[in-house]
């Protein structure tokens, strides 16, 4: 078991005040700690997994009046002794409370070290760790389904099923080595070569569901982009469904860039919309604002080019679909205005690739959302399987895929075991550090580094 030697402490709710918080203390003397501060029952006499009223106290101060929940080792979310003081969530008996711990032994917990200690006791495994502070910062129903799989262990299990099949394979081809004069072969070259294909063919399918995991754990970013007056802030409001930005008949009526969030079937759209494009303006702060589009249009990952069908030419149409092209994005055209025009006759004079809407009478915008949707997701996602959220991952699963791939190509040329032994070797290398089974002490800190204290 992993030696923490010290006892930590820190507040596991958000700071600030609220109707509980909840202090937790975790390590050899974290029961003995809070039995000091506590007046009630001995806290270290009870069974574990059981909750006590009773009293903080500095000496005679009673600070306040709490509930400890126990926990003993190794049945606890750290694997060490756990007690967790459920208090009234003022920031002042908080910050007491702590203190008091630290007074009497505790030090204060870095940020991630309970889940560190839960990795190091066996409680979970990295890519299960990691799911954790996914799961804490999941804004919508499709980030939250893929951290609690991913913390359910079906990642992990899926890349241990494969570790193993693949040590299965270099114990035998290195039991060769030592036989090397004999010229053996314990390892089935077809059924190796079967096996390094399939598991390619696995990789590569979580190597591609990278890309919806980055957008089911970031978001996507949708600029809305147009001349002055297309009706870029009127369809904001219609996505969003709330008067948030405000519309007028003037021209460049928006100035600076209006950001908000829309959930479309569980994922997380940020909508921007931004201060109408045109070349000629001797506007200051209007050409400050349209520098930002133009800089808004960059950055976004899907760009809605919006134009007035009534009054944009299909060769202008033609020139912002080329800027947006040339800004690396994906565009979406909507012709806005079309209920004055007719959709037929906007279809006639600017193609039907484009999206064509009402924003002012709401014409069109599910549609628009479905779209949207689609674009991102190509149609549906399947929450069941495996989606890759984490760079981490990512990046060492296509290292998985390259060294698979030299298994592959060194079979193909009848390479001999030493030097397939070798790739083999360095793809359980990458498997085994998504899992933390193979991993150093840096490494390590770095990961549990980004997440928050308390957890
Ligand atoms: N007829 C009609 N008018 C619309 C429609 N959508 C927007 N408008 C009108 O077009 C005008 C401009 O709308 P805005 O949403 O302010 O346009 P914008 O693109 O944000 O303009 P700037 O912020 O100045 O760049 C307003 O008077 C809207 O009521 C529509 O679908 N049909
Ligand atoms: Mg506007």
């Amino acid at each position: 078991m992993y030696q923490g030697n010290e006892t930590i402490v820190a507040l596991a709710t958000p700071p600030g005040i609220g109707a509980i918080g909840v202090i937790r203390l975790s390590g050899d003397d974290a029961i003995t700690i809070a039995d000091k501060i506590f007046k009630g029952k001995c806290l270290s006499e009870q069974a574990t997994h059981t909750l006590h009223f009773g009293k903080i106290a500095d000496g005679e101060r009673i600070i306040d009046e709490v509930v400890a929940s126990l926990f003993k080792a190794p049945k606890s979310y750290t694997g060490e002794d756990v007690v967790e003081i459920s208090c009234h969530g003022s920031q002042y008996i908080l910050e007491q409370i702590i203190n008091l711990c630290i007074d009497k032994g505790a030090v204060m917990a870095k940020a991630g070290e309970f889940t560190q200690r839960a990795f190091l006791n066996g409680k979970l495994d990295l890519a299960q760790a990691e799911a954790v502070a996914d799961l804490i910062s999941s804004e919508s129903g499709a980030a939250h389904q893929a951290a609690i799989h991913n913390l359910r262990g079906g990642f992990s299990h899926e890349l241990k099923a494969m570790r193993e099949e693949l040590i299965k394979f270099s114990a035998l081809i290195e039991l060769e080595l030592d036989f090397s004069q004999e010229d053996v072969e314990f390892a089935d070259r077809t059924q190796l070569y079967n096996l390094i294909n399939n598991l390619i063919t696995h990789i590569q399918k979580l190597i591609s569901s990278f890309s919806l995991g980055n957008v089911i754990k970031n978001g996507v970013s949708v600029a809305i982009i147009g001349k002055p007056n297309a009706g870029k802030s009127t369809l904001l409001n219609a996505l969003l469904n709330e008067e948030r930005a405000i519309v007028s008949d003037i021209a460049g009526t928006t100035r600076d860039t209006i950001e908000e969030t829309l959930n479309i079937n569980g994922i997380l759209f940020r909508l921007i919309d931004t201060a109408g494009i045109r070349e000629h303006t001797s506007d200051i702060i209007e050409s400050i604002g349209v520098q930002r589009s133009k800089d808004t249009m960059k950055k976004a990952d899907i760009v809605i080019c919006l134009f007035d069908v009534n009054t944009a030419t299909p060769k202008e149409l033609d020139q912002q679909r080329r800027e947006v092209q040339e800004a690396g994005a994906k565009y979406l055209l909507v012709g806005n205005k079309a209920n004055q025009l007719g959709v037929e006759n906007a279809k006639a004079e600017f193609g039907t690739e484009a999206f064509y809407i009402s924003a002012r009478d709401k014409h069109n915008i599910e549609q628009l959302r479905e779209e949207l949707y689609k674009r991102v997701t190509s149609g549906n996602i399947n929450t069941e399987g495996t989606i890759v959220t984490n760079l981490r991952h990512y990046n060492n699963l296509k290292e998985v895929g390259r060294s698979l791939a030299e298994v592959k190509a060194g079979m193909d040329n009848n390479l001999p075991g030493d030097l397939l032994a070798l790739d083999i070797r360095r793809s359980l290398h990458y498997l085994g550090e998504i899992t933390g089974e193979v991993t150093t002490e840096d490494k390590l800190d770095y990961i549990f580094s980004k997440f928050c204290i308390g957890k």
